[in-house]
């Protein structure tokens, strides 16, 4: 891929850089968007019937049952080249905030820390009633088929049903990790947004915080789309392919690759 030379240069010289990622960033992984025309989630699951608070009141073992499913799959997957570049790119900044509204650890398991989960995490279930983490068992969870209903475990305090660690439509995000997130992106010299199709709000303002506080902002996706503000770089293309070209053109890396 052919840059902007003024790209390359722009992150070299950034002080802080954010990275913000969605369920593009882990595509490449096999963990499916959610809205991507024929693979994503909601284009085969209603997103109603399994990622509110009701839908859990309603059907706890339809629900628990499609978030471990959607567990098994990520503990059965690898980190991609996209994960790996943006855990080098620490490396090679003087400060890196990465923020993502994905609840899989894909980036932990690449070597990132710190990571801001706007959305929760799939690995860190919680009491329906009382709140209480609840430990899931070291062992993979006994092979929940796409669609069947498993009975969420009780937990330990109160019995109450335990539920998926994940923000569901029409609850608050976590107030410090958003914080967090929002003072980041208003605080960088240039932010990169990944695979993320930015409809999902409050999540969705945090590009738009960078451009207006004065930072560039690069959308990395097949299906870019700017947000017609500031100083914007579209980046077509698999974030598993630009991520690595965008390193080694900036820092001269070696191919980031995986282990
Ligand atoms: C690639 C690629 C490759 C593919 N390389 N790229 C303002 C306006 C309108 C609505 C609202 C608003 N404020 C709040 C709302 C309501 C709602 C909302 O935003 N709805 C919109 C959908 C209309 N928001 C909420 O309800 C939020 N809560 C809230 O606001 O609370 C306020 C409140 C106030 C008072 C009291 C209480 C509350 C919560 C939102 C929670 C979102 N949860 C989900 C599910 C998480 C659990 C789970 O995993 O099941 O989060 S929904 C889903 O969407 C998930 C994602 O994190 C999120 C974002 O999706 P993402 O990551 O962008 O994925 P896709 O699939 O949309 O896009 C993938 C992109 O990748 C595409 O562009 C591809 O092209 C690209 N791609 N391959 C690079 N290889
Ligand atoms: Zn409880």
């Amino acid at each position: 891929m052919k840059f902007d030379q003024a790209l390359p240069a722009q992150l070299r010289a950034a002080q802080r850089v954010v990275v913000f990622t969605g369920a593009g960033v882990s595509a490449e992984s096999g963990i499916p968007t959610f809205r991507d025309a024929l693979t994503g989630l909601w284009s085969r699951f209603d997103a109603a019937r399994l990622a509110t608070p009701d839908a859990f009141i309603d059907d706890p073992e339809l629900v628990w049952g499609w978030y471990e499913w959607r567990r098994m799959q990520l503990l059965a997957s690898q980190p991609n080249l996209a994960h790996w570049a943006i855990a080098q790119l620490a490396q090679h900044v003087p400060k890196l905030t990465l923020i993502t509204q994905n609840v899989d650890d894909l980036h932990e398991r690449a070597g990132s820390t710190k990571v801001l989960h706007l959305h929760g995490s799939l690995q860190q279930p919680r009491c329906f009633d009382c709140n209480e983490d609840y430990s899931l068992p070291d062992a993979a969870p006994q092979e929940p088929a796409e669609g069947r209903r498993l009975a969420p475990p009780r937990c330990s305090l109160c019995g109450g049903a335990v539920r998926p660690g994940v923000v569901w439509f029409g609850e608050s995000l976590p107030v410090p990790v958003m914080d967090a997130a929002f003072a980041a992106a208003a605080n960088c010299d240039l932010l990169l947004s990944v695979g993320t199709s930015g409809v999902v709000h409050p999540a969705a303002q945090i590009p738009e915080i960078a451009l207006r506080s004065g930072a560039g902002v690069v959308h990395v996706n097949p299906e870019p789309k700017a947000l017609g503000i500031g100083r914007e770089w579209v980046l077509p293309g698999l974030a598993g392919q630009v991520l690595p070209e965008l390193l080694r053109e900036a820092f001269n890396t070696a191919k980031a690759g995986g282990k």
